[in-house]
């Protein structure tokens, strides 16, 4: 689980440690030969990589202080390299993204514990750098992203610390991630759903012979996949890195759901080629093994677009963090009779609420707004699907 950087060039000769051990500062994990000295000499006598007393790097903690050296010879010093930062503590993704984005982890302030820089330490310092590169570098040369400082609560009341379950951990992470690095944009629109829920009503009685629950969730997702395949815009992932945009041809549809343990996004694969009624039934399957905790990594991978459903909740509208590196998530509100104007008189009519966040460098406004209309279109008569 941790990676346990090197401070010198040699050969790894054996391992004092097996999978499974349990490890504490000061112990011996592994022993190096052929150490390269600074001046290029090579040392043949044995090296103990052994953590000093303050350098808890078999613990997770990366070398602080140079290793035990061999009698008579002066500690070998590491290598510099910009992201070797010998004197941080932090885990091998926190390292490989410190990496690609070029940071010095030696300047991230850390919060973990025992000092330890967590992702959410260096997106902090990105973003710090990055308005402060857009503010002209102006800033005194300190973050313009105060640390959030959290006060004792118990001063005011009784309270109970609870540690995060892993996909909250995770979530967490993904949802900063996206916040900090996707530009959102939020386009709102509503489809009438009249004919649609009474169609779906019709089917009451056929669901329950087939077992499977009909909501408007099947229709969605139906919709969702119409739209990215005339918009294929919405199809894609951003590579910046490599400065290019993956377009995909498949259409696999992520469905969040709310479980005890988090958020969790299941992925439905090829949603344009299946029934709704397939869909309804892969809907209920992965939504029961969502929330006791049956889902298998690979059946929440490979989405290309997110549907989030608060509808059998409530709430009128609300802005969704798209699911990178997806660039489009749709929300979807609970639907109310509202009175349209139909040219000659208000009639009531069923509204469903949607709001499409995208990341506005992949899609253009115009684009979200062409997507939304496919969308409603789609919903408001169901013949659509058959165009
Ligand atoms: N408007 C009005 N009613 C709606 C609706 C909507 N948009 N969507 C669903 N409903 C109705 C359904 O029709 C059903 O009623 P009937 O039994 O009368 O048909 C009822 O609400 C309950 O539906 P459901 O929740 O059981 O099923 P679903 O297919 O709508 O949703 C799932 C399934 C897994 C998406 C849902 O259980 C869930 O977890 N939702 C929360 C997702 C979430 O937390 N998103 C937030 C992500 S961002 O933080």
């Amino acid at each position: 689980t941790m990676e346990i950087p090197s401070p010198v060039a040699g050969k790894l000769a054996r391992f004092k440690v097996s999978v499974g051990d349990k490890v504490s500062e000061g112990d011996v994990i592994a022993v190096l030969t052929g150490v390269t000295q600074q001046d290029g000499a090579v040392d043949d006598a044995p090296l103990d990589r052994r953590s000093a007393p303050q350098d808890a790097e078999a613990s997770g903690r990366q070398g602080s202080s140079p290793p035990t050296a061999p009698e008579g010879k002066a500690a070998p010093v590491p290598e510099a390299s910009p992201n070797a930062s010998v004197d941080v503590h932090a885990g091998p993704a926190v390292r490989k993204l410190a990496r690609e984005l070029g940071a010095d982890l030696a300047r991230v302030s850390a919060t973990g514990p025992k000092s330890r820089i967590l992702k959410e330490d260096l997106e902090k310092y990105i973003k710090s750098q990055v308005t402060l590169a857009q503010s002209g570098g102006h800033g005194g040369g300190s973050s313009l992203v105060p640390e959030l400082k959290l006060p004792d609560f118990s001063l005011f009341g009784e309270i109970e610390v609870r540690k995060l379950e892993k996909i909250q951990r995770i979530t967490a992470e993904n949802m900063t991630t996206s916040w900090l690095s996707v530009p959102h944009v939020t386009q709102f629109d509503e489809a009438d759903i009249t004919e649609m829920e009474s169609f779906r009503k019709q089917k009451k009685s056929l669901s329950e012979q087939k077992g499977v629950k009909l909501t408007p969730l099947p229709f969605l997702l139906k919709a969702c996949a119409y739209a990215l395949e005339a918009l294929p815009q919405f199809n894609v992932s951003l590579d910046m890195a490599n400065g290019s945009i993956v377009q995909k041809k498949y259409i696999h549809i992520g469905v969040a759901v709310d479980t005890p343990a988090g958020l969790v996004v299941p992925v439905l694969r090829d949603v344009n080629q299946k029934s709704i009624w397939q869909l309804a039934a892969e809907c209920m399957d992965l939504a029961a093994k969502a929330k006791n905790r049956k889902l298998k990594p690979a059946e929440m991978q490979g989405g290309c677009f997110t549907i989030s459903s608060l509808g059998s909740i409530g709430g009128t509208a609300f802005t969704p963090i798209v699911n990178t590196p997806e660039v489009a998530i749709l929300g979807v509100s609970k639907a109310q009779y509202k009175p349209v104007y139909d040219g000659e008189q208000f009639v009531p009519r069923l509204m469903l609420p949607l709001s499409l966040s995208y990341d506005h460098r992949a899609v253009n406004g115009a684009d979200a707004a062409r997507f939304t209309s496919v969308l409603t279109q789609t919903l408001g008569d169901l013949r659509e699907l058959l165009l």
